[in-house]
């Protein structure tokens, strides 16, 4: 048990602590002070649930509960959990511990491998309550990785995005937030403009310099530099945004086409209803697939026709309004004529790119229809059939091709901004840097003035990142511009 050598008087850090009975719940949580557990696992029924505990206590506090205790750190041991209280076991379980500085949050931590199911994982995490540790709210564990310069708060944010991802385009970009691309080019961005406020406070320090003062096209260029590159961010974040909400799929055309079964087949599930009747389906019904490259909203709404019935004509509206928003439609019909008058129908209701998809192409007198229309040079409509799958592989891939083609591409190496905050800050850094250029290039206020608007940048992109350290200016005056030269 040597690990376990605090007594609880003699830590270095005791006299800091404040009683708990008077510290405010916030304060302990950004403090980060005490010892948190929790079930780190989903609830339900599955062969195993992760219990965490981390704070500085957490080893002494898990080997109350704990025995053996594990000798090495890192390395999983099979212990008995026992209710501290009466020595009761309570559950077989793995038990690894981490030590300071190497663990998930950078405190020590410990994580015990209960048993799945309703019970294990409660009791254990009752008993490390009872023996000392607090109930960790949502998202502590991560919060404490980030206050302890674990992760930037941007990863920390990507370690969100990829447990509430539900596709895997969305996972996988989060997955790169979480690798840092984001925030090294951020980083690298900020670096740069400290490297102009840098130009700008030499110029002002040191006037008399033998060289002369700095070129203020110099200080354009490398702002400017910047602007061009947060310009190249900001444009990334429609795609960031078609990953995060997908992309809007209207499925129109005539009554009786076949948007209902074809929404069915795509999504290989019945949702909506399929009936021979024209005028089926009444209002909106969407799903969500996860394609390849993108969710993917599927719309499947009501025939469009003239109708005079009222609930009918309800459900055309419906479909309206969703061609009004819709990103890809779907002009769906059996002949080539049902699909030139469902573009011409939408064309005064939708701007976005439209996908001719030719349906039921299992059916012999169509399949003719289709030959005829080939001969036609009619080849851009996709033929598809609910009954059979043919083509429907073909309709994803040019769904997501269209929507490439109309969203900015996305350099290949350029980090895609995901997120809201992200995109703000990003702007007003922008902004400023406008302001700061426009400034500059007048030239009618005094340095020190202008450089506010780089601060500010300079600020908006460490919020972004998280960064709270400030002043690295000065540093930078005299490790770029060495006075001795
Ligand atoms: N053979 C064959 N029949 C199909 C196919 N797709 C749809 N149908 C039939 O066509 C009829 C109409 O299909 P729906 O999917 O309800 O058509 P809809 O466009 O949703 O019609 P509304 O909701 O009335 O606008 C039904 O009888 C379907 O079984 C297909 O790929 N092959
Ligand atoms: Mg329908």
């Amino acid at each position: 048990m040597t690990a376990r050598n605090r007594d609880g008087t003699g830590s270095a850090d005791a006299a800091v602590h404040r009683p708990a009975s008077n510290r405010a719940p916030l304060a302990a949580v950004r403090g980060g002070d005490d010892t948190i557990a929790a079930i780190a696992t989903a609830p339900g029924r599955g062969a195993i649930a992760l219990v965490r505990v981390s704070g500085t206590d957490a080893e002494e506090i898990a080997g109350r509960t704990v025995a053996p205790w594990p000798t090495a750190p890192r390395a999983a041991t099979l212990a008995t959990i026992r209710e501290p209280a009466t020595g009761a076991p309570i559950d077989r379980a793995l038990v690894t511990r981490f030590e300071q500085g190497r663990s998930f949050t950078g405190e020590p931590m410990v994580e015990i491998s209960t048993h799945g199911g309703a019970v294990s994982a409660a009791l254990v995490l009752a008993a490390l309550v009872q023996a000392g540790a607090r109930q960790a709210l949502p998202g502590e564990f991560t919060r404490r990785a980030v206050m302890n310069g674990k992760l930037t708060l941007a990863q920390g944010e990507a370690i969100g995005d990829i447990i509430d991802a539900t596709s895997r385009s969305a996972q996988r970009l989060a997955l790169d937030a979480l690798d840092g691309g984001l925030v090294r080019r951020v980083l690298a961005l900020r670096d740069a403009l400290l490297e102009v406020e840098a130009l700008i406070a030499y110029d002002i320090d040191f006037p008399e310099e033998d060289d002369g003062p700095i070129a203020p096209e110099r200080v354009t260029r490398s702002a400017g530099r910047v602007a061009g590159m947060l310009d190249a961010l900001i444009a990334t974040a429609p795609a960031g945004e078609l990953v995060r909400e997908g992309a809007l799929v209207v499925l129109a055309g005539p009554p009786n086409a076949g948007k209902s079964s074809l929404f069915n087949a795509l999504l290989g599930d019945a949702r909506a209803l399929v009936t021979p009747i024209p005028g089926t389906t009444r209002d909106a019904i969407e799903a969500v697939i996860d394609a390849p490259g993108l969710p993917l909203r599927l719309v499947d709404t009501a025939g469009l026709r003239d109708s005079a019935e009222s609930i009918e004509r309800l459900g055309i509206e419906v479909s309206e309004r969703y061609l009004a928003r819709a990103q890809v439609v779907l002009a769906c019909g059996e002949l080539a004529e049902e699909i030139a008058a469902t573009r011409q129908r939408i064309t005064a209701l939708s701007d976005a790119p439209v996908i001719d998809v030719l349906t039921k192409q299992d059916l012999p007198q169509l399949r003719s229809g289709a030959r005829e229309a080939r001969e036609r040079e009619e080849t851009r409509a996709i033929r598809v059939s609910a009954e059979t799958g043919e083509g429907l592989d073909r309709l994803i891939a040019r769904i997501e091709e269209t929507l490439a083609s109309s969203i900015a591409a996305v350099a290949p190496d350029t980090p895609v901004v995901t997120r809201a905050r992200h995109l703000a800050t990003l702007r007003t850094a922008r902004a400023e840097i406008g302001e700061f250029l426009r400034a500059w290039e007048t030239g009618e206020l005094p340095g020190p003035v202008i450089a506010v608007h780089l601060r500010t940048a300079v600020a908006a992109l460490e919020e972004l990142v998280g960064v709270v350290d400030t002043d690295d200016v000065l540093d930078r005056v005299f490790r770029s511009f060495c006075v001795g030269k």
